[in-house]
This record gives structure tokens, C-alpha cells and sequence, in this order.
């Protein structure tokens, strides 16, 4: 990770190596934290950050889901990530919006300790590797299933469920993949270790349908909405490895990774990224950049350059 200059935390700007916590916070313990990941982008008209609200909106959503009072606003957080931004002075990068219990009474039951905030900066390139962005990554579907909605709320983007996918990337990784799918407890295609998947097949786009025991991908969101306004029929179904197997194109897709062809699966070869997959990597990539206007509402730039 590349170090940079400030690290806003509980209201403050503070410098990159003061934003610690006390090793007795409940959320190191127990994996009692919400987090996001949203990414700034250089465009012509100033850094543009995709689709902040809906990422703060969610992290509203995920504390909800946890019982955790959030101590800032959407608005706040909002404004705190600008000033962030104009502290950094990164024209482009990721950020990370996390929130956790903290320091006060250490025991599973999470109450009597506060909620502390944090938003870090830096910058990420890309996620699975230029190679796989480029032609495609290889991916492997994982022995480690996805949660149920009854064991954890898998809406909510919290810390502690990225065991699930810290084990199912490990193990893909150390068997010689790059990336891994996880399959629900009922068999159906959930989702990468931190993306979600498409499969192309016939001219139709597909995606497991949000109750697969996946995250409400603003990404997953984004490209529906692409897909759509170029014609491809979408459909949000349950899919089986097999699925996959057979598919003319595979990609996966989130805001870290953008979009990502799949060129194999479980070494049972889909081919070079194809010609959906890439219409869509364009459409995103220039959206997101700011080189298209068509889906320009996504961006959202520094309040004073909105008001200017
Ligand atoms: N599924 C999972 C499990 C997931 O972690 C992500 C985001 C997505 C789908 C895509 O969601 P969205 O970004 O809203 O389209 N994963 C984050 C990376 C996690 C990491 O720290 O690594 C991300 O893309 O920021």
C-alpha cells in the first residue's frame, strides 16, 4: 500500500502513521466493522468520485444491519471524503471508508463501545493485474461457500465476512488461479472474493439475482444499467458452475476490479476476453474517466466545482 499524507478519522484530518486504534477495539476482535470501497477518478473536469453517495448510502446500510449507530451523516461522510481528497491531493485513487466498534467494553455483545469512523486514501491500480485486465484472469470456483442470508447479512459489507473471502482467494491463489467464485449453500453461482460475476451467453447478459448471498454491487448495478441501454437483454437469475463452463464470455465486476474478463473457469476455457465483455469494459472505463457523457450522472465531483 502506498502511504499518503492524511487519513481522516473521527472527524479530523490526521497524519497517515497517527491513524491507529488500541489492539483491545471490539472490531479486531470480533470483525465488528462496515466498510467501502469507492474509487476517484481524473477526469477533465477535476477528480470525480463514482458514485459516492450510493457507496456512503451503503455504508449507512451495512452499520443498520449491524446495530451500529454511524456518529456521521451521509452528507458528512461525504463532505469528509472531499476534504480528504483536497488534503491528499490525489487526482485519482481508491478510498476506504470503514467504521467499527472501538475502545470500551471488550465481550461479543458490541454495546458500550463507540463507533469510530475512518476514510483512507491511496492508490490502487489494477485490482487482478493490467495482464488480466487486458486478457482475462483465471479463476477457480472455491471449496469455501458463501454464507446464507441467515448467518450473516451478506447486504452488509462488513470486515468480519471477508474471512469467507480471504479463504477462497488464498486457496484459489496458492492452487495457481487468480481469482475465485463462491457458490451459495444451495450450489448457485454468489460471487467473486471481492467482485461480482457476469456471464454472457447467446447475446444475453446474466448475474445471480441479489438473494444469492451476494453484495448489492454498485458496480453489479452500474453495468445492468450500461447493458441495458446498449440493447443486451439482462436477466438477475440463479446460475450453476455450469453456466459458467458453457458461457461465450465470463467477467467479473466491482469497483476495485472494474471490469475483468474471465478467460477460464476451473481450467474449462472460456477464450480471450469477447466482444460483450469489452463494449462493456469500454462503456465503464469511459464513464468513469469522464470520456463519455452518456452515464455522466454517476460522477460526482468537488462541491465548489459544482457550485462554480
Ligand atoms: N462482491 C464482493 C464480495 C465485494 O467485496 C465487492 C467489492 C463486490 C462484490 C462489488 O461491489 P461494488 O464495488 O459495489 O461494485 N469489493 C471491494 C474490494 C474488496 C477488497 O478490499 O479487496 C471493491 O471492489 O472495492
Amino acid at each position: 500500500m502506498q502511504e499518503t499524507s492524511k487519513i481522516w478519522m473521527n472527524g479530523e484530518l490526521v497524519d497517515w502513521a497517527d491513524a491507529t486504534v488500541h489492539v483491545g477495539v471490539h472490531g479486531l476482535h470480533y470483525g465488528s466493522g462496515v466498510f467501502e470501497g469507492v474509487r476517484a477518478y481524473d477526469t477533465d473536469r477535476g477528480t470525480a468520485v463514482f458514485r459516492l453517495t450510493e457507496h456512503m448510502e451503503r455504508l449507512a446500510n451495512s452499520a443498520k444491519l449491524l446495530y451500529m449507530e454511524l456518529p456521521y451523516s451521509v452528507d458528512e461522510l461525504k463532505a469528509a471524503t472531499w476534504d480528504l481528497l483536497g488534503a491528499n491531493g490525489l487526482p485519482e485513487c481508491y478510498l476506504r471508508p470503514i467504521a467499527f466498534f472501538g475502545y470500551g467494553e471488550l465481550g461479543v455483545g458490541s454495546q458500550g463501545n463507540p463507533v469510530e469512523v475512518a476514510i483512507m486514501s491511496w492508490p490502487w491500480g489494477a485490482y487482478l493485474g493490467e495482464e488480466g485486465m487486458r486478457n482475462g484472469i483465471r479463476a477457480k470456483v472455491s471449496s469455501w461457500q458463501r454464507i446464507g442470508p441467515n448467518v450473516f447479512p451478506h447486504v452488509s459489507k462488513a470486515t468480519g465476512v471477508y474471512i469467507n473471502s480471504m479463504l477462497a482467494i488464498g486457496e484459489a491463489v496458492r492452487a495457481g488461479y487468480e481469482e475465485a467464485i463462491l457458490l451459495t449453500q444451495d450450489g448457485y453461482i454468489a460471487d467473486g472474493s471481492g467482485e461480482t460475476i457476469f456471464v454472457v451467453k447467446d447475446g444475453v447478459v446474466a448475474t445471480p439475482d441479489l438473494s444469492a448471498s451476494i453484495l448489492p454491487g454498485i458496480t453489479r448495478d452500474t453495468i445492468i444499467q450500461i447493458a441495458q441501454d446498449l440493447g443486451y437483454p439482462v436477466v438477475e437469475k440463479q446460475l450453476i458452475r455450469t453456466d459458467l463452463y458453457l458461457a461465450d464470455e465470463v467477467f467479473m465486476c466491482g469497483t476495485a476490479a472494474e471490469v475483468t474478463p474471465i478467460r477460464s473457469v476451473d481450467d474449462q476455457v472460456i477464450g480471450p476476453p469477447g466482444p460483450v465483455t469489452l463494449e462493456l469494459q469500454t462503456a465503464y472505463l469511459d464513464t468513469v474517466h469522464g470520456r463519455s457523457e452518456r452515464w455522466g450522472q454517476w460522477l460526482e465531483y468537488a462541491p465548489s466545482r459544482t457550485e462554480a
